[in-house]
């Protein structure tokens, strides 16, 4: 039997590894709704709203590779829009499905709900345009070539795609055959002059070193760029967006590159190499601490995700796959290199009644990881604490760092706990941040999940008094709420939750959550003003911040 145009998109994106839909529904994307249910691979997992439901799906796909959403017309897909541009710029590919009203109710120009009443109904396909790499309006006879299409440019651009599919649309036949195109292929000859150069700048520089950047995960490329670290012998570092791409435990890991916030030893070997290889760096403001990082670009070469840099020559159509097998057999291993090594993490300040300082807080929450942990983390002062904290092995690091809206990280976590339910999920999270996404919290539990979930709470928007020059202005204070009692209000029913304003309560938390077998939910309070070392550097780094 044939398939309808849902089904065979549905089909398509499972064989790519998507097997689970975030969304809230609605009379127009019913028969999208009903197309996932029916199948018994695959599920619709209800979020709060759309905006909740493409941050689960962008914390899914860090995790998986890819990931789903699924709204209705309007409203719907535009409470995801905001989310969509943050994974663009992320390079997080996730595919949009949205219900339409029925072609004939738009060939009328009917004035129905969730339109402007003005009997324009592509209003909504042209807002998404600039936010995803793909978009289109299914019917049966394009389903699927335009379906090859799109996953084509999601897995070439690792950016998000839009399907608009209308109401009558859906359960109709997909009319004709398609084969899935085929991936972009290296030029042999321009493979072999990009690596020769590489080869050779390396093989020629008295210091070099490797900078992997966030593309080697968005792009599942990790076991090749390790491959090209243990050929080479070469060290590495990563910047924020980057951390933990590869294993921190990695004998060559030599700690955060984050310009003049962080070690100055690593800094200087970084900036004084005659040859820094990077693979997808990204040179932006908060990636490179406000600039203060600054690599002479003829030493450096940048392998990206469809073409590479060597210095100031550019080689176009080499995929960094091909680039990093290439690299891992030819690079010759150098055991000359002497570089130096991050400083062991401090140990954790204060006890008992004692306030919880910034000395205390980040040591703490250092030690508390574990291997294989998936650490969400979001914009705000505490990704500055976290950002110098080694990972354990097998560990991941995820936050926002280009789009970096707040909001993002609590269903983010909860995507990523979908995605990995074996792994431990911990969510670090500012409280003025939480305020935007909190209701998300009832999933973890909806879904049986069992996340550790520390919300700071130090009353108002910490960052932003620190970039600010009237720090105490009053548009950074925050409502003050019980965050400690959302878990209860919220059906996290059985989970264990406290709020805890002294280093012994504290302690006593972080012990219970390891050990009590649900979910875990804790607010840490602090003075107003406790921040880790690197905010505070970046409170006097405005200058050089906003200088562009
Ligand atoms: C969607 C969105 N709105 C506004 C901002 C501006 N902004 C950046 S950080 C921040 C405050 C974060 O405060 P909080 O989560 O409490 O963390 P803190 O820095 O206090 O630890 C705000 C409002 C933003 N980044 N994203």
């Amino acid at each position: 039997m044939s398939q309808t145009t849902i089904q065979y998109v549905l089909s398509r994106l499972r064989q790519l590894g998507v097997t689970d839909y975030f969304g809230v529904p609605g009379d127009f994307a019913f028969p999208i709704n009903d197309a996932i249910c029916e199948d018994s691979n695959l599920r619709f997992i209800g979020s709060c709203n759309e905006l909740n439901a493409v941050y689960a799906a962008d914390g899914y796909a860090r995790i998986k590779g890819l990931a789903a959403i699924n709204t209705t017309y309007g409203p719907g897909e535009l409470g995801a829009l905001a989310g969509m541009a943050g994974a663009y710029a992320e390079h997080v590919p996730i595919f949009h499905l949205t219900g339409q009203p029925n072609r004939a109710t738009q060939d009328a120009r009917a004035v129905v709900h969730h339109t402007l009443g003005n009997g324009e109904f592509d209003l909504f396909y042209e807002m998404t345009a600039p936010a995803v790499c793909a978009r289109t309006i299914l019917s049966p006879e394009n389903c699927i070539a335009e379906t090859e299409r799109l996953i084509a440019a999601a897995l070439y651009h690792r950016r998000p795609v839009y399907m608009a599919i209308p109401r009558d649309v859906a359960d109709q036949p997909a009319v004709g055959t398609g084969v899935p195109l085929a991936e972009p292929k290296s030029d042999p000859a321009t493979l072999e002059s990009a690596v020769n150069a590489i080869v050779d700048a390396v093989d020629r520089a008295k210091t070099a070193c490797i900078l992997p950047g966030i593309l080697v995960s968005r792009l599942g490329l990790r076991q090749e760029a390790t491959a090209v670290v243990d050929a080479s012998g070469l060290p590495f570092a990563t910047m924020t967006m980057d951390k933990a791409v590869l294993d921190e435990t990695h004998p060559n890991y030599i700690g955060m590159y984050y310009g003049k916030w962080t070690d100055e030893n690593i800094r200087a070997f970084i900036e004084g190499a005659d040859c820094v290889l990077a693979f997808g760096g990204l040179a932006s403001d908060y990636n490179t601490a406000a600039f203060t990082a600054t690599l002479d670009k003829s030493k450096c070469i940048n392998v990206l995700h469809h073409e590479t840099r060597v210095g100031h020559a550019w080689y176009k159509n080499v995929e960094m796959k091909d680039v990093l097998i290439a690299l891992a057999k030819r690079l010759p291993k150098r055991t000359d290199i002497r570089a130096p090594k991050t400083s062991v993490p401090p140990e954790p300040q204060g006890y008992g009644d004692d306030k919880i300082s910034a000395e205390a807080l980040y040591p703490r929450w250092t030690r508390f990881l574990r291997p294989n942990d998936i650490l969400v983390s979001e914009s705000g002062t505490n990704v500055l604490g976290m950002a110098t904290a080694p990972m354990p092995k097998g560990a991941q690091f995820h936050n926002q760092t280009l789009w970096g809206a707040i909001g993002w990280a609590t269903p983010a976590a909860f995507g990523a706990a979908v995605a990995a339910p074996d792994r431990r999920t911990v969510l670090i999270t500012g409280e003025g941040s939480h305020q935007l996404t909190a209701q998300e919290v009832s999933q973890f539990h909806r879904c049986g999940l069992k996340p550790i979930i520390f919300v700071l709470n130090n009353q108002g928007y910490l960052i932003e008094r620190l970039l600010n020059k009237h720090p105490d202005i009053y548009y950074n204070d925050l409502a003050q709420w019980n965050y400690h009692l959302l878990p209860q209000a919220l059906g996290c029913d059985g989970w264990y939750s406290a709020r805890v304003t002294t280093c012994g309560e504290l302690d006593a938390a972080m012990a219970k959550a390891e050990s009590c077998g649900t979910g875990a939910y804790i607010e840490v309070v602090t003075d107003k003003y406790v921040a880790p070392p690197m905010a505070m550097k970046m409170h006097k780094s405005t200058q050089t911040l906003y200088k562009t």
